[in-house]
């Protein structure tokens, strides 16, 4: 059987510097030798994409699947629609669960844990899965981590298997270098790292942990623009928030990507709070302005999507869609952010590509009190 990259998984080879997996002969004979791909991601932070599609990614999953006692799914709680989504409740539903939410640092504020797992819990509810457990994470911060351990020891007191699956990004091989205390797969920044399956045992226990490569969920706008571009709509810091009150017709942009438009008719314009990456602009105006901006691709104001890959953005079928949102809802975008309503009910008009999925949920966060007046 060839020797796999304990990096990302992929088989290794030494015949084809182009295809995936190359190492040179000499080196692919050493303890724990990583693809060139590896290397390169791991060292110099680049970004390799691979000709494997989702599906290839998908069948890879199932296959462990197959084998596992329990399944740790991770899911990024900034994008929770964006990486629970119906393509992953398809493949766990009749799973043994742990459900491992990630990136808490990335929270704007102070929220409790306990909050967290009670907004969960609503949120599952609606999906009918029901974990073993929940664990709340900071992967980064390994806050949580020890849980994920101690959890395991717990469902699986004699040893067994288990897998980490979840969206591409969401922090899977990270847990893994956490739970193994050690860097030992490759993380990076951009999606789509993991390639194959990559198994090790968890010390002082019988419990096999397995690294899989990335579910590509439906309808997020991150997946729709350039690398770079992802990079700056996936958030790598505390998201930014800003409050808006806004009359009748007046448009908002969150970066270039997604624009409402207020139809809101009451004499008290409601209040409303955007929550993106800090790298998207939102950018107020009207109707007419945005085509123009749109038109004229103004980087000012409509960023991202970048100068590279806004023809692409906006040569897509686009969509309108109208909703109603309530007070201490949220309109989710996934893959970009969401709007929570502080005073409504907001009826926006929304404007998107047509592949874009959009929500409605109950308010993750409250808003904050401050009103930016125009
Ligand atoms: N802010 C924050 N970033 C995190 C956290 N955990 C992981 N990341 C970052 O998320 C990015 C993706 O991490 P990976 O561990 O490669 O994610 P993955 O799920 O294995 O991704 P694929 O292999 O592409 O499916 C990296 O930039 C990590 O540093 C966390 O708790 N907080
Ligand atoms: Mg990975």
């Amino acid at each position: 059987m060839a020797k796999k990259c304990s990096g990302c998984g992929i088989e290794l080879q030494s015949e084809d510097k182009n295809l995936p997996g190359y190492l040179p002969e000499n080196k692919i004979k050493e303890k724990d030798a990583i693809c060139q791909r590896c290397f390169k991601i791991s060292n110099y932070g680049a970004y390799l994409p691979i000709d494997l599609n989702d599906k290839d990614y998908k069948n890879e999953v199932l296959k462990v699947l197959k084998k596992m006692d329990v399944v740790v799914v991770v899911v990024d709680l900034i994008d929770f629609e964006g990486s629970f989504d119906k393509e992953l409740i398809s493949l766990i539903w009749n799973k043994k669960i742990i459900l491992a939410v990630n990136k808490i640092d990335l929270v704007p504020g102070e929220k409790h844990p306990a909050e967290i797992t009670n907004w969960l819990m609503g949120r599952l509810f609606l999906s009918k899965i029901k974990p073993l457990d929940i664990a709340i994470m900071s992967v980064k911060d390994m806050y949580g981590v020890n849980g994920i351990i101690r959890k395991l020891r717990h469902f699986l007191p004699n040893g067994g298997d288990a897998a980490v699956i979840g969206a591409t990004n969401v922090g899977k091989s990270s847990l893994i270098n956490g739970i193994m205390k050690d860097k030992k797969v490759t993380v990076s920044k951009y999606p789509g790292t993991t390639l194959k399956t990559v198994k090790f045992g968890i010390p002082k226990t019988k419990i096999n942990i397995y690294d899989t490569p990335g579910i590509i969920p439906k309808g997020r706008i991150s997946d729709m623009v350039c690398e770079d571009c992802n990079l700056k709509i996936v958030p790598s810091g505390e998201i930014s928030r800003k409050t808006f009150k806004l009359k009748k017709d007046r448009v908002i942009s969150m970066g270039g990507l997604a624009w409402l438009k207020i139809l809101t008719e009451y004499e008290v314009s409601p209040i409303f709070t955007l929550y993106a990456s800090k790298e998207v602009i939102f950018h107020e105006t009207n109707e007419e302005k945005m085509k123009e901006l749109i038109s004229e691709k103004t980087q000012e104001f409509l960023k991202p999507p970048c100068e590279k890959c806004s023809d692409d953005y906006y040569n897509r079928e686009w969509k309108k869609e109208i909703h109603e949102i309530e007070e201490n809802q949220e309109l989710v975008f996934k893959g970009l952010g969401w709007l929570t309503v502080k005073r409504g009910p907001l009826m926006v008009e929304v404007n998107v590509p047509k592949d874009a999925e959009i929500i409605i949920r109950d308010a993750f966060i409250e808003p904050k009190r401050e009103v930016i007046d125009y």
